[in-house]
């Protein structure tokens, strides 16, 4: 389906999603947010692939929401333009497939809410993060006061919240915000060497995996480790559970069919 703001381009099992507003910085309107969420819809569905990489075009990967809309907004319209973009980011968050964040350049504000809803975030070494909401009057929108400190821990997250403070890919790295920083030239390669080796595995064991992992996070111990067996017991209604042990007792490469 054509996009105005996205391209997606599926190959080896892998969809590669571009937002493509580089004159904005690919700042997120709600234009954007809602054709996203017809992508991540268009994602569910693609048979094709079982792992995505989010990237942006130009210098930025999302340079934040798009503050030409919001400067504005009533309370009323902030709420309901807050409560969309998360909505949207969530649903990425629960994609059925592992999400990769090839963060290319600038993200931030609601562009850092996006990678940080996607599983896990590989930097150029020209990428930059932040949430400078502040400085703008605003607190973060799309769920990045959770999700921060989730990911980097509460003082780490209250730090760069409350300052608005901008910093580069090594720093990310330092503090867990993304899991390695490469050469901007290396970005999309090693992203699909990344990916590569996740779609060689069952997809629904990596799906519930993700499934596990996500909503385990968001609970206590108990459930969580309830919603673990769970899973690992749908896990011996698939084929590909029974491909993946009798190939390993056939001393043989499994091919698994998604099923
Ligand atoms: N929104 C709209 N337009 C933007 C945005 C944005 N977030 N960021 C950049 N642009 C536009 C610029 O206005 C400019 O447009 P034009 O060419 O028409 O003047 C174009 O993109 C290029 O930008 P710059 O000329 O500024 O490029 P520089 O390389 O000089 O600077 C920066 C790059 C440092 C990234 C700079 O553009 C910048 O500071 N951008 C804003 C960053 C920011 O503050 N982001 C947070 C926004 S708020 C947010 O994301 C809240 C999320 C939750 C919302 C919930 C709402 C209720």
């Amino acid at each position: 389906m054509p996009y105005t703001y996205f391209t997606l381009e599926t190959a080896d099992r892998v969809t590669v999603v571009t937002l493509r507003r580089p004159e904005a910085l690919n700042a997120l309107s709600t234009a954007v947010l809602a054709e996203l969420d017809a992508v991540i819809g268009e994602l569910e569905t693609i048979e094709a692939s079982d792992a995505v990489i989010l990237t942006g075009e130009g210098k930025a990967f999302v340079a934040g929401a798009d503050i030409a809309e919001m400067q504005g907004f009533s309370a009323e319209e902030g709420r309901a333009f807050g409560e969309f973009g998360a909505r949207v980011f969530r649903r990425l968050e629960r994609l059925k497939k592992p999400v990769i964040a090839a963060v290319n350049g600038f993200a931030l504000g609601g562009g850092c809410e996006l990678a940080m809803a996607c599983d896990l975030r590989i930097a150029s070494d020209k990428a930059k993060f932040g949430q400078p909401e502040v400085g703008l009057g605003i607190t973060p929108g799309f769920s990045g006061t959770q999700r921060l400190p989730r990911l980097v821990g509460v003082a780490k997250a209250k730090e760069l919240i409350y300052t608005g403070d901008i910093i580069k890919a090594d720093e990310a790295l330092a503090i867990g915000l993304v899991s390695k920083v490469v050469p901007a030239e290396d970005l999309m390669s090693a992203c699909h060497e990344l990916a590569r080796r996740m779609v060689k595995n069952a997809p629904r064991a990596v799906a519930h995996a993700k499934a596990a992992i996500q909503r385990g996070m968001e609970t206590d111990l108990d459930t969580g480790i309830a919603l673990e067996h769970g899973l690992f017991g749908l896990c011996f209604a698939t084929a590909d559970q029974k491909e993946g042990m009798g190939a390993f007792l056939e001393k043989r490469t499994p091919v698994f069919s998604g099923k």
